[in-house]
């Protein structure tokens, strides 16, 4: 339904600044709902509304904004279209306007020399790129049996972009870190209405952080940052949770320190153990802070009770992903898991992004399960039984369809 909190929030952040001129503000009206997608699980009614910039999209929330890209996206091309990507916010007080000209990231804590630097000043800077994924720990969770607690997403908080900015490792080098050294931390331009809410920033550990991937992205996909992307910077952390990947980011301070709060400490962590994974309705007895993701591959031609031509070549099409060591195998079952054959990779847009895949199959008039499983360089590979965890992050079981051939 109409949001209307949503609308009359953004008509008031956007009538203060009108006529600044040089200020850049979310304009334009949330959508009305024109359309329900059911997603298959309970409490799975999501209306597709249309924010700023962005196509009609999932919504699962509207304060803040949480939006859940609809997964027919994913079989268009391997690069999500920026007003399609998914949107997670954690804290309602989301920036509306932003000069850009007055933008400052800081760097501070542990350097020689603290920086306030300007997007002017990043762009003079040699940029880099790169195609990564973005996803969100708790993408699927909607799917966890025994369910848990946490947005109710299907398989749409995630998407895979080409990201333009700065290495953070040349930022620190700029600024110079001191010895001693521990981790580095994040902080962006939102905040909670109430000001008990912890503020949303995450941190990496030093030698992550100059790893020389990590980067200040201020373009996705050619164009600026989509403002509910973060414009106008971010931190992108390839093979990463989304989690890590800081929006609106203004500042950064190095640390001598493991930095304590409640987002790296209480929440986004994982069991610590090699599945990430605890008995169904039971809590780890230790955690660590979620990372890497895991293996997973999708089957994007075809959903759940789609028919197909009985005795007719059918392509099948679908994307893989990992942490980074980057897709080499991907094969397909089309009889539930018994008999399995390998699909023909697409192409290799670097071992961060979606790596599209096809096969062919022709299949008699009857009904079939249709099972999709990748795996990458390292061996990793993906569950046929899905894993559990009490935050529901992470799930990477090999996907099903069920089709029928007629
Ligand atoms: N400033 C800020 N950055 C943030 C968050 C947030 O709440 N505030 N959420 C994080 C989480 S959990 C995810 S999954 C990604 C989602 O990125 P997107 O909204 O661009 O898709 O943003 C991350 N960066
Ligand atoms: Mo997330």
């Amino acid at each position: 339904m109409p949001t209307l909190n949503r609308r009359t929030l953004l008509r008031q952040g956007g009538a203060a600044l009108a006529g600044a001129g040089l200020v850049t503000t979310l304009t334009g009206r949330v959508g009305l709902a024109q359309d329900v997608v059911k997603l298959p699980f309970g409490n799975g009614d999501r209306p597709l509304v249309s924010y700023p910039g962005k196509r009609p999209l999932l919504q699962m929330t509207a304060r803040p904004p949480q939006l859940e890209t609809p997964f027919a996206v994913f079989n268009e091309g391997v690069i999500t279209p920026n007003d399609a990507f998914f949107v997670r916010y954690h804290l309602a007080d989301i920036p509306l306007s932003i000069d850009p000209d007055a933008f400052r990231l800081d760097i501070k804590g542990k350097v020689n020399q603290a920086l306030s630097l300007s997007l002017a000043d990043l762009k003079a800077m040699d940029p880099v790129e790169i195609v990564a994924v973005n996803q969100c720990s708790g993408n699927s969770r909607g799917f966890f049996e025994p369910r848990v607690a946490g947005g109710q997403l299907a398989n749409g908080a995630m998407g895979n972009a080409r990201w333009k900015g700065v290495p953070l490792k040349a930022v620190l080098d700029k600024a110079g870190v001191q010895a001693g050294a521990r981790q580095v931390s994040f902080d962006g331009l939102d905040r909670g209405v109430n000001p008990d809410t912890p503020d949303f920033v995450k941190a990496l550990d030093i030698d992550h952080a100059r790893d020389g991937e990590v980067m200040l992205a201020y373009s996705m996909n050619g164009e600026d940052l989509p403002w509910l992307n973060g414009y106008p910077l971010r931190l992108v952390v390839p093979g990463y949770y989304g989690t890590y990947w800081v929006k609106h980011l203004n500042e950064i301070a190095v640390l001598d320190t493991v930095y304590e709060g409640f987002w790296m400490k209480s929440a986004y962590r994982i069991p610590a153990n090699a599945c990430a994974c605890t008995d169904p309705g039971q809590a780890p007895k230790t955690t660590v802070p979620i990372n890497r993701f895991d293996v997973r591959s999708f089957i994007t031609s075809l959903g759940d009770g789609a028919r197909v031509k009985a005795g007719a070549e059918t392509m099948l099409r679908g994307i893989a992903f990992d942490g980074g060591y980057g897709i080499t195998d991907v094969v397909l079952s089309t009889d539930g898991g018994r008999t399995w054959t390998a699909a023909k990779l697409g192409d290799d847009l670097g071992r961060y992004s979606f790596r599209a895949w096809q096969a062919p199959v022709t299949l008699p008039a009857g009904e079939y399960t249709l099972m999709v499983r990748a795996t990458n360089r390292i061996g990793q590979s993906q569950p046929l039984q899905p894993l559990w965890n009490p935050a529901g992050y992470m799930r990477n079981v090999v996907e099903t369809v069920r089709v029928q051939a007629a």
